[in-house]
Parts: C-alpha cells; structure tokens; sequence
C-alpha cells in the first residue's frame, strides 16, 4: 500500500481498510529506517494512524499541522512526499529528524525542543482571522510535552482567547521516561473518562433519589451534586480554561480518529481532543521499553539489540560519580527536567529516590527549583543539555547568579551533537554563559577531569557550570596527567616554544593529536588545557603566547564570545604586540545535522585542518624570517 501512496492526496483516495493497511506498511518502513540510520522510534510508532488520519481529514499546506518537538513527525515526512528520501534521514544533506519548513511546505513550523506548538499554532490562527482567511489550524502536542512551561502558558492564552484551533493530545502517559507531575494525574483520570461518566450517572441518579426534606437540604444536595461532578468529571479543567474537550479517543482507530478530527474541524473556539496511543505500537520489543526505544541508535531489528559497542559516555561518568559524592554528602540532591537517562541519572534515582527530583519537561523551574534548594543549603546538581539550558537562562542569571548560590549546572550533550541538528546543537552555551557574572565555567579534557571539577564544585560553595560532550573520550589520545584542579588554573600538558595551542574540554585531546602530528615537522608547539572558561587563567596564557607569539584557540562551540574571544580579548587588554591568532569554533550559524565527524571536517574543526594551518602558518613566518634576514644581510652591505 505505501508504494501507492506518494502524497497526501493519494492518501484522501484510500479506503479506511487500505488505510489499515497503510499504517503496518508504515510501521515496517519506519522499523526499517530507524533500524539501520538511528532516530526515534517508540514515538513514531505511536503515531502512525493518528498522522494518517490528520492527513485524510485536513489538507496540508493549507491547513497547518504544528508537531511538538517534531521527533515525531517521520510519519507525516512519508506521507508528505518524502517516502523516496526517508533512507538519509538525520544523514549530513539528507531528511532531518525534525520538521524544517526549507525541506517541505508541508512543515509549517520549524520544532526541536519541546512544549512551543501551541504557542505557534495559535500565533498562526490569530494570523488567518487577521487575514481573513479559513484553514485549520492543529498543535499535535504529547502529554510529556504538556508539562512544559510554555505550552501551559499558551493553553492559558488560547483558551481565554477563543480562538479557533485544535490542539491533539497525543497522551501515551510517557515523557522519555514514564511521565510525572499534576498535569499526568489530571490525564490519568480523564483516560478512564468513561467509567467515571458512568458512575457520575449514577451517583446523580442517586441523589435525586434522596427524599428532600426542606430548602437547606435541597441547596446543599446541589452543593454536593455540583462537587462531585468536579471530581468525577475532570474534563472540566480543560473546559473550565476556555477549551472544548473531546475524548478520550483510541489513537490507533482510524474511523474513530478520522470522525472525531471531522467534528473539531467544525467547531468554533480552541478544541482540545485527547487521544490515546501507544508509544513503540507494533514492535513488541520497544512497546515493552519505550524509554529505550524513544530514541536509538541503529539496533537489529529481531533482537533489539543496538549496533557496535556503545562504550561508556559522559553521562555515566557523571551519574556514577555523583552517586559516590551524595553518598559522603546528604545536601547532595539531583534534578532531571524529564531526561533521567539521557543524563546519566538511573541508577541515583535508585540510590537515593528522595533526593532525586523529576520535575517534566520544565528546564526553568528545575533551576529556579535548585536555588530555592542553595539557598536552604542543599548542594543542587542539574544536568541538563546544552540546548535545552537556552531555556532556563534566565533562572540561572536572575535565581542563582545573581545570589550566587551553590547550584551545580551540568551541561550535558556541549557542543556538536550530530544528527538531531541545529535545534540540538549544543554550540551556544559557552558565549551565553560567559557574560553571566559569579559563574564559573570549567569543561574537562576527559572523564577523570570531569569527576574532579564534580568535587571541586561541592567543595566551591559558588554557582558553577561544567560542560561535556555528548558521547566518550577521545580514542585517539589519553592523558595520564592530571593536575589538581585549582581556580582558574589551566594545565600545561606539553611544553613548546613554536606555536601555543589552548584547548578546552573535549578539542584538548584534538590539540594533542595536533601536536603529536606537528612533531614530525619539527614544529614545537605547546599545548594548554584551559579547563576554565572563566575564570580564565590569564597568567599561563600570557607566559605561553609571549614565547610563541602565535597562538591557536579551540572549542566545540561557536566563535563567537568563547575561549578564542577570551584569548582574544586578554591579547588586546595587556597590550601583547605581534602575536598571530587564529581561533577554531564554529562559525556563526547554526549547524546542521549529520554525523559529528562529517561537521567537523565541513567546518574546518578537525585535527588535520588546524595541522595544516599551523605548517602553512610556520612556512610564511620563516620565509619572512628569511626574508628578513636577507634585507638586514643586504642594508649592511
Ligand atoms: C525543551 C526540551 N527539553 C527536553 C527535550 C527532550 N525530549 C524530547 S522528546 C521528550 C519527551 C516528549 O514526550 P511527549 O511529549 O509525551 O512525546 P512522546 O515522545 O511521548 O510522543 C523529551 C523530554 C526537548 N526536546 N526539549
């Protein structure tokens, strides 16, 4: 069946068993997809006959889809004339992960992070009764994404706004992981709707059974009848906020969808319309571990089993050494904005289950949670990643900077992440923190580093900021020194007189390699471990580049206001003349997806472009060296 369908209109001819049909085909193609390139799966499996039916009932670009997050449009990319290019998906010039209106006009809204589809849609609907114009406007949005800030704050909006437009919740009752918090127990209820409709019929009946002896009885059965119609009947919250609610629907029932998207499409005002599905559907192996197989890299379709070794990463270096500081310190605690295992954070939850905090997709209120914990003397870790820290930068200038409180922010996935693109990479978080007074900014050359800047961060009762990569070590080059870390102390790993090479947290091990390569062109450089962004450790630095004069700065982030800027700026205000800097970071832009390396190489980040700058660089200064001395040769005779 999906070899007949190549768009959305062919979709509209199908008949609701082709349909059904359809969706396996879906399923299978997907399967096949993500088996071999990576992505996410429980979710798209989740939302095969939702998407068909979206598409059967509405008509794109027209009408505007806006998914949430957007991991979960992969359906949608198939049935929206991407079916012939799904086999690059997430691969460097290829279908990205996420919607991006340059790749199809069916994308109209561009999604990454989570909880921003409502906000858009209904940007888009007060657009159309600007304009005058008709179409629908729908926020496909999960109940994870749900307990996100902004998407409480646009509910709050659209739903006193009485605008028109549908918001589908897709309520599979998981984040990543199983999901928490209010906003879970109020959909908990309303899954099992039916029932408690039944017995609210009852217990009315009931009620009116009572022989009423009197007015004040007769207003206080009311009372009553009025209370538990608000127990019993949760709906209302939605309905109470300005919302019709309709649902629960099975969201994998096509005729069932299909007619329920019909009556939304009719309706005046913000519809809210709960859908159930759920996540990893059809795949026995990622229904039972949805959070394994939310997102994943290639695995084997039979056994489930991920392809190639995964060795250790940061994030479980992080995780198991924070166990082992929470073990000799009870102020210890750890907060998770919904990503418990992205973060490396398991196994503390196991160990200390009352110190550890999930609080949803909510990276603002885990910050301002943990410095309310500072101020209290606790001592907060929050690992959050790189990208998602962009939404919780105010709590961390305005919550914890600015009382300089002991929170302990852990930027995990800094730096290029690869395949989930621009909306993921973590390029930015050097430049925006940077500028924050009272931060402190460290980012380890490997995993020892990382758990020693852990407990100098304990022992540093200030606001802290230590940034890691996604993934592991380097295997190409491993360190066997590891200085103390002091503050604002860099490390000098090898001693030189040509070139300065100042590194810091990952890119270390590439200006080693750099260095190692550089020996055999007898070029001596000297290579520095920054380890502190801010403060940065002017002293070595300086000492280093006045012997050099040329010096070369990388980071895995943006050029922009990073350690190269650092450098650079220090070079101005003390006034060093003659010195040649040239400065590896990304470029300001934001980077697409593909695969780590492939990026580095494209942009000029890896190992053998910062060689050969340094040998074409070394050329040029002796054949001006020559030159020189040639011309003085010359004047003295
Ligand atoms: C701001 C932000 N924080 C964290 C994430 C990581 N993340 C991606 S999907 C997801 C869970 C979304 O759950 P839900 O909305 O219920 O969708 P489902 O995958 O269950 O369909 C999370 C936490 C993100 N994309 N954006």
């Amino acid at each position: 069946m999906l070899e007949k369908v190549n768009s959305t209109e062919d979709l509209k001819n199908l008949s609701l068993e082709d349909k059904k049909v359809l969706a396996e085909d879906i399923r299978k193609f997907i399967l096949e997809i993500v088996s071999e390139n990576g992505g996410h799966l429980a979710s798209n499996l989740g939302v095969v006959e939702l998407t068909i039916a979206l598409h059967s009932v509405f008509n794109v670009p027209e009408d505007k889809i806006v998914w949430d997050v957007g991991h979960q449009a992969y359906v949608h990319k198939i049935l929206t004339g991407r079916k012939d290019k799904m086999d690059t998906l997430r691969k460097l010039n290829g279908i990205a992960g996420f919607p991006k209106t340059n790749e199809s006009e069916a994308d109209c809204f561009n999604t990454g992070h989570s909880s921003t589809s409502i906000s858009a849609a209904l940007g888009m609907a007060r657009a159309r009764d600007i304009e005058g114009k008709n179409n629908s406007v729908i926020a496909v949005i999960g109940d994870g994404a749900l307990t996100g800030g902004m998407a409480l704050e646009a509910l709050n909006d659209a739903g006193y706004s009485g605008t028109r437009m549908t918001v589908i919740l897709n309520d599979n009752e998981m984040s990543i992981s199983k999901n928490i918090g209010g906003m879970n127990m109020l959909l908990s209820k309303l899954r099992t709707k039916r029932t408690y409709t039944k017995s609210s019929v009852s217990i009315k009946n009931m009620i009116n059974k009572i022989p009423v002896v009197g007015k004040p009885f007769v207003k206080i059965v009311q009372r009553v009848k009025r209370s538990i119609k608000q127990l019993i009947i949760p709906k209302m919250f939605f309905e109470d906020i300005g919302f019709r609610y309709l649902g629960p629907v099975d969201g994998h029932n096509i005729e069932e969808l299909e007619r329920m998207l019909k009556i939304t499409k009719e309706l005046d005002g913000p519809v809210l319309l709960h859908v159930l599905t759920k996540k990893g559907k059809g795949y026995e192996i990622a229904e039972k571990n949805p959070d394994k197989y939310h997102a994943t890299s290639p695995f084997d379709i039979e056994t489930g089993e991920v392809k190639g070794k995964k060795g250790k990463d940061y994030s479980k270096v992080f995780g198991d050494k924070l166990i082992k500081l929470a073990k000799k310190n009870k102020n210890i605690v750890a907060i998770t904005a919904s990503m418990k295992d992205g973060t490396g954070l398991r196994e503390f939850q196991k160990e200390f289950p009352n110190r550890f905090f999930d609080i949803g997709i909510a990276e603002q209120h885990a910050v301002g949670l943990a410095a309310g914990m500072a101020k209290e003397g606790l001592i907060p870790f929050v690992p959050i990643y790189s990208s998602f820290y962009q939404r919780a930068y105010d709590q961390v200038i305005h919550d914890v900077a600015i009382q300089n409180l002991p929170v302990i922010m852990c930027v995990d996935r800094a730096g290029i992440v690869g395949a989930d693109g621009e909306t993921h990479q973590g390029e930015f978080d050097m430049a925006f923190f940077r500028l924050v007074p009272n931060l402190t900014i460290m980012a380890p050359k490997d995993f020892k580093e990382l758990e020693d800047m852990m407990e100098y961060a304990v022992d540093l009762k200030k606001p802290v900021v230590i940034r890691y990569p996604r993934g592991g070590e380097s295997n190409k080059i491993t360190f066997d020194k590891h200085d103390e870390i002091k503050s604002g102390k860099a490390e000098i790993l090898k001693d030189g007189k040509d070139v300065s090479i100042i590194a810091i947290g990952k890119t270390v091990a590439r200006a080693m390699e750099v260095a190692n390569m550089l020996k055999d062109e007898k070029i001596d450089a000297e290579v520095i471990n920054a380890r502190f962004l801010k403060p940065l450790d002017k002293e070595t630095a300086i000492k280093s580049i006045e012997k050099t004069k040329c010096v070369v700065t990388i980071e895995d982030g943006t050029i922009i206001d990073g350690l190269g800027t650092a450098v650079k700026e220090l070079i101005t205000d003390k006034d060093l003349k003659d010195i040649k800097i040239k400065s590896y970071a990304y470029p300001d832009e934001f980077i697409k997806h593909g695969a780590v390396e492939e990026l580095e190489k494209l942009y000029h980040q890896d190992s053998k472009s910062i060689y050969d700058y340094i040998i074409e660089f070394n050329k040029k200064q002796n054949k001006e060296k020559g030159e020189n001395l040639k011309e003085e040769r010359e004047n003295n005779e």
